[in-house]
């Protein structure tokens, strides 16, 4: 059995983050680990209250599980404060941990902020430099460049200047974009656009579903373009297939 780790927020709604990942494992016949990096209290509407998991809890997860089990891949999503991204950072040196997915979660589709000042900071410094893909929406992939990213061409630049800071592979959701939707692909060569039907309507959790299928596919030994095309065509069948269970955003059928 192939085993992948996130470590990410609790979404009570089960429609993203911790819970959205280990069902996305399960899809895709991975063993799923899960450490809580933040617990939030939400709904389908939106996000009421987030606290970071206290840091000696987080690094005893960490480092009891990791002492263990070595996953073959891991991602990061919600980490919240600037002590996880260190805790998360140091564990991958440890126990040298490689595939690793950064989902570098900065703001809610609501557009409410989620993180800590300063955790944006040390994901850039020091998880960017060892991920093999990153995974940020045009709004994160803006923050972290502080250019404007609202075309295709912005989003080629953006990349470029993501790929400056570390990571293998970098991949901007584009689900935000006007007009159009399309993934951009950029890992040094040329850029893959992964284009796809525009599907009308507000889905919770689809960053954090993208970014464990490809975690998945890592771990399962698939190359990262090959990884990122099937979890994108699993996340277009899953929104494809969304449903209602309370007043806000429709969840994915993952
Ligand atoms: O998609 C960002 C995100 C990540 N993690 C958790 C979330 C959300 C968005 O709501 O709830 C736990």
């Amino acid at each position: 059995m192939k085993i992948a780790l996130t470590i990410a927020g609790s979404d009570p709604t089960g429609g993203a983050g911790l819970q959205a990942d280990l069902r996305v494992f399960k899809a895709f016949g991975v063993h799923g680990l899960g450490i809580p990096s933040a617990l939030t209290a939400q709904n389908t509407k939106g996000i009421d209250y987030i606290a970071g998991v206290d840091s000696v809890l987080l690094r005893r997860q960490l480092e009891f599980l990791l002492e263990d089990i070595k996953p073959g891949a891991l991602k990061t999503g919600m980490l919240y404060t600037t002590y996880a991204v260190d805790l998360v950072a140091d564990a991958i040196k440890n126990y040298s941990l490689g595939n690793l997915v950064v989902d570098p979660v900065a703001v809610s589709s609501s557009g409410a902020l989620l993180v800590e000042e300063g955790t944006l900071d040390a994901i850039r410094n020091k998880l960017f430099p060892v991920s093999k893909v990153i995974t940020p929406n045009i709004y994160e992939a803006a923050i972290f460049t502080g250019m404007r990213v609202e075309s295709g061409e912005d989003m080629e630049k953006a990349a470029e200047l993501l790929k400056e800071m570390g990571p293998e592979v970098i991949v901007i959701t584009g689900g935000h974009l006007e007009g159009l939707t399309m993934d951009l692909y950029y890992d040094g060569g040329g850029f893959h656009k992964l284009e796809s039907d525009k599907i009308e309507g507000e889905y919770h959790g689809t960053g954090c579903a993208f970014s464990a299928a490809i975690t998945a596919m890592l771990c399962l030994g698939h190359i990262p373009l090959e990884a990122v095309r099937r979890a994108k065509d699993y996340i277009q069948n899953a929104i494809r297939r969304a449903y209602y269970p309370g007043r806000g955003m429709g969840l994915l059928n993952l």
